[in-house]
């Protein structure tokens, strides 16, 4: 569920102690429904979430994987290991993520890998999708 701009939100708690159930030995005997000792209405202003974004890693024929690797541990800041997972998996399904991030931090992530590939002369693409 996505909450965007300023909501407020109001919880109203009771605690209830002692309280107990009709019993079901048959006597009809009713201990009552509890001592309602706190009641609170609690107004709190909620945080906004901002909207998420995939960067999403294309596959493609020419990249090398390493190079894929390197991309991943530079740009995404992922270790060694979860690296060569997430490039396996673009290598074996077209495509995977390799964050979620605020817009401006997906689109300059877009931008590093697009640009380590133009330096590099191979056809690596990226691209952001909202989450
Ligand atoms: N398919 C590439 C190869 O076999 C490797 C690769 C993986 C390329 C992930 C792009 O996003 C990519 N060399």
């Amino acid at each position: 569920m996505r909450r965007t701009g300023n909501s407020k939100a109001a919880a109203a708690e009771r605690i209830v102690i002692s309280a107990r159930r009709e019993d079901d030995s048959g006597n009809g005997r009713d201990t009552g429904g509890g001592a309602v000792v706190e009641r609170r209405t609690k107004t709190r202003a909620k945080t906004a979430k901002p909207p998420l974004f995939k960067v999403i890693l294309l596959n493609d024929d020419y990249t090398p994987m390493e190079f894929v690797v390197e991309v991943l541990k530079a740009v995404f800041h992922k270790p060694h290991a979860e690296a060569t997972r997430i490039m396996l998996h673009v290598h074996q399904n077209g495509m995977g993520v390799a964050g979620v991030y605020t817009f401006e931090i997906a689109e300059t992530k877009v931008r590093s890998v697009e640009e380590l590939a133009r330096q590099a002369q191979y056809p690596l693409k990226c691209v952001m999708e909202k989450e």
